[in-house]
Order: C-alpha cells, then structure tokens, then sequence
C-alpha cells in the first residue's frame, strides 16, 4: 500500500466508525476527504510539504479536523484515534466494505454476533450458516451477501472494452424493439469508454415495464438469473459477466442516467457542488432544497435529459469520457471544456498488416474492408525482418511490395493504398531497414518488439535514438502494453514527447483492444505537449477496422481535438504535411 492509500483507508474506515455510531455529517466528510485523496494521489503530500494543514485545506474535500489528522499522519507514520478505534474495533472495515450492500451497520452486526474481522472470517461464517442467526438477518440477507462475496472475489476480472461493447449494443438494440419501450441507454465504465469494463449497466423507459424485464431475463446471451424485479433486474452472460437493467420513469432519466455513468469521483464532486448551490442530487433526481420550514420536503425537479442537470448547475455538461473527478468540473463551470474529436472523424488507418507477414488478409483484401469501414486510405506497414517468425519484409521483399500496391492503387476508385513500414527498433535504438528503403516509403512507422526489460535510462535512449531517423514519421504502440498481460515499458515519456516534438514524429493511439496504446493519460500530456497524434487498428484481419472508435474514445479521453490527429486529414492534406516534414 502506498502512502496515499493508506491515508485514503484510515478516512474510509473513520467514515464507517462514525457511520456505525450514528454521527451526523461526519461519515460523509470522511468519505469524501478519501475519495479526494485516492483522486490526488501524492499531490497530497506535495501540498503537505508545501504549506502543511493550510495547504492541505485547500485540496478538495478536506476540512480542518482532517487536515489535523492527515498532518499527524504525515509527521508521525501514523493517526493515534485510528490505532484506538482499531484496539476496540480490530475489523478489517476498508476490505468487508467491498462488498456490494455491506454497509456500516452490518459490518458492526457480523463483528458484535459473529467476531467476523474480515474476509476470511466472513467466508467461514456463511459457510457455516451463522450469518442468518444474527437478529433481523434471516436466510434472505445471508444469501444475499454470499452473493455480494462471490461477485466482489470475481470483480477482479475485468474485461476489455473492445470485447464488451459491442455485446452491449447488441443487447440495447434488442431491448429497443420490445414493445412499450421508449429509451435504452448504457451508463457506468462502457459509457464512459473506460478500457476494461467490470460489467454492463443498463437503464431504460418503457410504458410496460414487466415486458421488458421479460425479454432481458429472457435474452440469448443469458446464461443465469440473479435477480428479477420490476426496477431492476440482475443476469449473468454466457460470455461471463454481469449485466444490470434498471426501469426508470421518464421524468429522472436524465438524473438516473447521469449517476450511473459516474465515475464515483466525478458524482462525489457534482454532488457536492450541487448541494453549495442550493440543490441535492442523486440517484433519484435533482431536488431543490426549501428555505423555509426544516421539515419542508425537497422539490424534484424534473430533468429528462443529462443536460438539463449539469445546465441547472450553471455548468456545461462533461462528454461522458471525460468524467474521472479531476479539472473537468472545473472546465465545465468555467465553460472551457474540450472540443473533443467526434467519432467518425478518422479518414484513414496507418497501421494494417497483410499476409506478407503476420496479417490474415490480401492487400487487396484489407483495403477492401478499409474502404467498407468508411475510411479513404490506408497504410500497409508490415513488419520488418528482425521478427524473423514471422517472415518479417526486407528491403527486397518490402520493394516488391511497393510494386503489388502500385498495381492495386491503379483498380482502386477512391480509397488509396500508401507505402509503409512497421519497422523494428533494435536493442540500439537502430531501425531494421536501410536510410535507403525507409527513404521512398509514404509512411513510417517504428515499434519496439524485443528488450523490453531495458534500464528507464537505456530505453529512453534507445527510443530518442530511432525517433531522431528524419525518415520516422510514427512511433507505434508507445508503450507496449497489453492489458492483463505485459506491463508498459520503461521510460522517460516527457523526454520521448519532446523529441517526437522537435522532430514532426507522431506517437500512435493503438486501438487495438488489449493494446490501447497510448492511454488516456498518455495522449492528455501529448496534447498538452503540442505532439501530433495518430489513430490506428493495427489490424491483422479484415474485422480489425471497427476497432476505430476505440481509439476515437481513447483521444476523447485523453481531451484530443480532431486537429491533434494526423489522420484525421483527408489524404490530400495528409500527403501535403507528410511531404513538408520530409522537406525540413
Ligand atoms: P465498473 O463496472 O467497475 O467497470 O465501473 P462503473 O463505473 O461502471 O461502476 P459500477 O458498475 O459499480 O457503477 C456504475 C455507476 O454508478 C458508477 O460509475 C457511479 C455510480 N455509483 C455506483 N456506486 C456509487 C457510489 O457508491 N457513490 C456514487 N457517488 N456513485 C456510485
Ligand atoms: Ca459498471
Ligand atoms: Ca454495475
Ligand atoms: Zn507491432
């Protein structure tokens, strides 16, 4: 556990204690001083060393009996009221409280009746039913949490996006056409096209709820029930993933929706502004909250559409993809936020590879369904001989292959094949084909596929060193990630973002799905650094090519603009910059 997390902890595990006691205000005060500080990360401690509690009062969420607390903690490694309450109390509160519906109440139940501590005793006591004796418990509410255990020990498994969320629109658009329906929208991590997805949140209107809730229940993709009510309904996928349906009425969607697109952070933040203005918001809706008498009940406010809300907050609202709980609420307010790139901006894809070397398809093929996925051009960059499994091209086979494009591009009617390379980094920073050859391709690109294990130092040289080839206009897959599997490589990226700068070279937005290389975070500093930007499939077969929207969601996360995107030019244009780079 980090720093910040541990601190992040003791607030969460404050917030329960109180919870527990029936303190008022406090348990949310603690939740949001931790939810902050998992948001700020080390800024926390920066600040802290900068200008100590007033410092810390500044940073959202936390007030000055906190600050106090976060202050001895940062002195001292330690908070004494945590180590007391941790004495009368020794439960494992953060771990017990993953659990879907376990709030502070039960957890002092399971302790006061069963000593559960923590998982493990949790696991034990529902094996040995004991959890049903606890007092106005019974056999409902120990099913119930056997239930919430077994989802929360499988959330670990996360899945990509790319293999979710067409599975989700292909349920939207089947719940669309049962009768009574009116709108079906997806919210939570897919709306805000984050890369791996714990599972698909759905919300719908409909005049005739029970049908809907049938068809759901009742879709080809279903493999068990969990749940089945008139608001909502809970089912397991064949594929092996949640899915949830919620039945809203017409006159909360925009408010229901808005709250389960989150993130959490995003909602704490928005919460919190909306109640400085007068305002609750939640789940449930936006109220206004009454002057007058204390008993007086807040008045909703009806706000069909998401917009309306973040307008009543005086704020524009936040492209779903943007909604972390960071600067973009401030953005929002200020009415500065992005003009982020709109999907189907992209014109044509500058990473495909063919069955010269490791791709499935034809040339011909490729750009055939280049064409059919509405884009103008494409770059075929196969790989270079270093991948020798592969066959990978040298210069004689990559000259042949100039020649088979030349012949196709004369039988092509607007779309046009361009001549392009993925070419290998050596262990030097050297590239695998000659000044020579890379010299008369269209369109250069350069990747690592071996070493990756090199020191931060000898990678990042490495990388300014094939980046500084006047011939390179692309670096491929920055980082080379794969999600659940490889970690990202080493390196200084704000010295790789200056030399791609200073030398015209793109960096690639990979959309591959257990690539999404760069990340969002990862195209937010190329943006700010004034660095080009490409979006690419890296497709090995024909169907590759719907992967673009992925990348288009990854720029959007990371507040790229259509012109921070190189191929976001029609090809005219595209040839135009590549030929004033190559004439500096
Ligand atoms: P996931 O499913 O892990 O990929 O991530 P999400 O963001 O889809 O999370 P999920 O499915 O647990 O909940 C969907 C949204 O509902 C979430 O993004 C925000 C909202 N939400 C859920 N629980 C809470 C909560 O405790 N507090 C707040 N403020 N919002 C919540
Ligand atoms: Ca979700
Ligand atoms: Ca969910
Ligand atoms: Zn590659």
């Amino acid at each position: 556990m980090t720093k910040y997390e541990e601190l992040a902890k003791m607030l969460f595990e404050f917030s329960y204690r109180d919870a527990m006691l029936d303190v008022p205000f406090k348990p949310r005060a603690y939740q949001l001083a931790s939810e902050s500080i998992e948001a700020l990360k080390d800024e926390v401690e920066v600040a802290w060393r900068k200008g100590g509690i007033k410092a810390l009062k500044d940073l959202p969420g936390i007030g000055q009996s906190i600050a106090e607390k976060i202050d001895e903690f940062f002195r001292t490694g330690k908070i004494k009221e945590y180590e007391k309450m941790h004495k009368d109390f020794p439960v494992d509160i953060w771990g017990l409280s993953r659990i879907e519906g376990l709030g502070p109440k039960h957890i002092a139940d399971l302790y006061r009746y069963l000593k559960v501590k923590n998982l493990e005793g949790l696991e034990w006591a529902l094996e040995k039913h004991k959890v049903s004796t606890i007092p106005r418990w019974g056999e409902k509410s120990e099913a119930k949490l056997a239930r919430g255990l077994e989802l929360m020990q499988r959330a670990s498994g996360r899945r990509l996006l790319g293999e979710i969320l067409p599975l989700a629109e292909e349920i939207i658009a089947k719940l669309k056409k049962v009768k009574g329906v009116k709108r079906v929208a997806v919210a939570g991590s897919i709306r805000r096209r984050q890369e791996t997805v714990g599972d698909i949140d759905l919300l719908a209107t409909t005049s005739d709820p029970n049908r809907v809730m049938d068809a759901f229940v009742d879709l080809p993709f279903v493999e068990s029930i969990h749940e089945r009510g008139k608001t909502r309904s809970s089912v397991r996928l064949k594929i092996g993933i949640d899915c949830d349906l919620r039945v809203i009425p017409d006159q909360v969607y925009g408010a229901t929706l808005q709250y389960f697109t989150g993130d959490k952070r995003h909602n704490v933040l928005l919460r919190e502004y909306a109640l400085s203005k007068g305002y609750t918001l939640s789940e449930y809706g936006l109220f206004r909250r009454s002057h007058g008498a204390r008993s007086a009940k807040p008045k909703l406010i009806v706000c069909k559409t998401e917009e309306e809300i973040y307008k009543k907050l005086g704020m524009d609202t936040p492209p779903p993809e943007i909604r972390v709980g960071a600067d973009e609420i401030e953005a929002a307010q200020k009415h500065k936020l992005p003009d982020l790139i709109p999907y189907g901006s992209v014109h044509g894809d500058l990473q495909v590879q063919t069955n010269w070397t490791d791709g499935d398809s034809s040339i011909e093929e490729m750009a055939k369904a280049t064409k059919a996925a509405g884009l103008d051009y494409m770059a075929v960059t196969d790989h270079t001989k270093a991948l020798a499994f592969i066959d990978g091209l040298d210069e004689r086979r990559l000259a042949k292959q100039g020649k088979e494009i030349d012949r196709i591009n004369k039988n092509l009617k607007g779309f046009t094949i361009l001549k392009g390379t993925e070419c290998d980094i050596h262990k030097d920073g050297s590239l695998d084909l000659s000044d020579a050859a890379l010299a008369k391709l269209d369109w250069v690109g350069v990747s690592i596929h071996s070493s990756f294990n090199l020191s931060r130092t000898e990678q990042t040289k490495r990388i300014v060193k094939a980046l500084s080839n006047p011939n390179v206009d692309c670096f491929f897959h920055p980082t080379c990630r794969l999600i659940g599997k490889r970690e990202p490589i080493d390196y200084d990226f704000d010295e790789i973002l200056a030399v791609a700068k200073k030398n015209h070279v793109a960096l690639e937005i990979d959309c591959y799905p257990d690539r999404s290389d760069l990340n969002d975070s990862h195209v937010r500093a190329a943006v700010k650094a004034g660095v080009m930007l490409v979006i690419d499939t890296d497709a090995h077969a024909p169907e590759h090519f719907r992967f673009i929207p992925l990348g288009e969601a990854i720029a959007r996360r990371g507040w790229a603009s259509k012109k921070d995107i190189l191929n976001t030019k029609p090809l005219k244009q595209l040839l135009v910059y590549l030929a004033k780079k190559h004439q500096r």
